[in-house]
């Protein structure tokens, strides 16, 4: 399914082609591919109508400046809007310009409280080290809804390194009395209040929140919603913003199959920040919210921006350019295609940095394909290595002994080699095109 939208924004940009100005129909063509991305992320049709007539205004007669190409432009409007949306230019750093003193984390059942408290603690002192501050953190529940509800985030805590505290009351505003009045006798910087939740947010619930609220004065409220469930998260965080208030959200699960739809719509509704999400079952799994990433997931664009990460981390600059330099000279030797072949095995297989290209994803490849290919590549590279230096940069030396010579050297025939010098004079003309189309390099 996540498939689909990757095909359809790919086939998308490859029929827009490289125009140069936007037609109209280009930017239905766009709208109607954004609206049924966000359909697939599951977000509400008043929040997908909102941004699209948004984006709409953005799009009909704009003026594309400069050497961008209106592809690009599209892009790039798109994504920035969602990042906007997602609130991209907010500081939503819940822990400055200093860490809370308590944090109340409240939510539906299972949406991933006591998970999530026991991970903002670790959060909390690796944020104290960093600062070279003294701080201690204390855990504690007030679910006495659930029998083992106590006993998981004593467990949890441990893993975190935090302590924790049991309040021996059973009712939940005298051990909130209790938690708080030990938390002053050991002097913690950081008190953690985990929270009983429901199957669904009713009023006995959102009573007893208020009223702990009201007694642990001045925490930081934290709404935890589980990104799974889609718009149900909207209208949790929309009662929850209505009858108890709180200062920021935290998305679980954001490691799942899930687009992203449900930051979306919590901040189409709300407004409010976003200030971590949950990214797996570990404690260590709570990172800051990125609006960017969230945007590229939406729009299923192949997560561009992380081949460009790998990339990068992968392939020395330097070595980039002067190949490069070589295709723009069109002096491409097969020395660089060797190292061209090499730097795609560094990527990752084939089949994984195809599907990272806008384009590549809308063609459909089989695996059998991909694997012929890749062990092509290997053949290539072991017959490259059994030339000399002097071959590699002058191919044209390479008669019938001579690749008789390599062939031996590089264990396959002396057609495999045939091969790889026509695939090398095809590789030539490519760049040769693409050099003078200006697109890649
Ligand atoms: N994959 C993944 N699992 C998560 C994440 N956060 C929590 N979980 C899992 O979700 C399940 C529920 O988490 P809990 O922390 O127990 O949720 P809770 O809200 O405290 O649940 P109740 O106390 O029953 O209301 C557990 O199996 C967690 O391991 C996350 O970010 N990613
Ligand atoms: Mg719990």
């Amino acid at each position: 399914m996540f498939d689909s939208i990757a095909r359809s924004f790919s086939s998308f940009f490859s029929r827009m082609g490289r125009q140069k100005t936007l037609s109209q129909e280009t930017v239905s063509d766009l709208l109607r591919t954004v609206a049924d991305a966000l359909l697939q992320a599951d977000v509400p049709l008043e929040a997908s109508n909102a941004f699209l007539d948004s984006l709409k205004k953005d799009l009909v007669g704009a003026q594309i400046k400069g050497s961008l190409r209106a592809d690009e432009y599209l892009m790039k409007v798109v994504n920035d809007r969602i990042r906007e949306f997602l609130g991209g230019q907010e500081n939503h750093d819940l822990f400055a310009p200093t860490i809370p003193s308590t944090l109340m984390v409240m939510g539906l059942q299972g949406s991933g409280k006591t998970t999530t408290t026991a991970k903002l603690g670790k959060l909390i002192l690796t944020r104290l080290g960093e600062l070279k501050k003294k701080g201690r953190v204390l855990a504690a529940s007030v679910d006495f809804y659930r029998p083992a509800a106590i006993d998981q985030l004593e467990v949890v805590s441990l893993q975190a390194g935090i302590d924790f505290y049991r309040a021996t009351a059973t009712d939940v505003l005298k051990a909130v009395e209790e938690i708080d009045a030990y938390r002053k006798a050991h002097d913690y910087t950081t008190l953690l209040v985990d929270t009983a939740g429901r199957l669904h947010v009713d009023e006995k619930m959102l009573e007893e929140l208020v009223q702990i609220s009201n007694r642990l004065k001045g925490a930081v409220k934290i709404l935890v919603l589980d990104s799974m469930t889609g718009q149900e998260s909207l209208k949790v965080a929309t009662v929850f913003e209505e009858r108890v208030g709180f200062n920021g959200a935290i998305l679980t699960k954001m490691d799942s199959d899930t687009r992203g739809g449900a930051a979306f719509s919590f901040r189409y509704a709300l407004k409010k920040p976003i200030v971590f999400v949950g990214t797996g079952e570990r404690i260590a799994d709570l990172e800051r919210f990125h609006p960017d990433r969230i945007a590229t997931r939406m729009l299923g664009m192949g997560d561009i921006t992380s081949l460009a990460e790998r990339a990068t981390e992968k392939i020395k600059a330097q070595e980039q350019e002067q190949l490069s330099k070589a295709m723009r000279s069109g002096r491409f030797t097969l020395e660089d295609f060797a190292h061209q072949i090499d730097m795609m095995g560094r990527l990752g297989s084939l089949g994984q940095v195809m599907k990272y290209i806008p384009g590549m994803a809308s063609m459909k490849i089989s695996q059998e394909k991909i694997e012929e290919s890749e062990s092509e590549m290997k053949r290539f590279r072991a017959i490259i290595s059994s030339m000399t230096r002097k071959e590699r940069i002058q191919p044209s030396l390479l008669e019938a002994s001579r690749k008789k010579r390599i062939a031996q050297g590089a264990g396959v025939a002396v057609s495999d080699v045939n091969v790889l010098l026509d695939r090398f004079t095809q590789s030539q003309q490519l760049i040769k095109q693409l050099g003078k189309m200006g697109r890649f390099f």
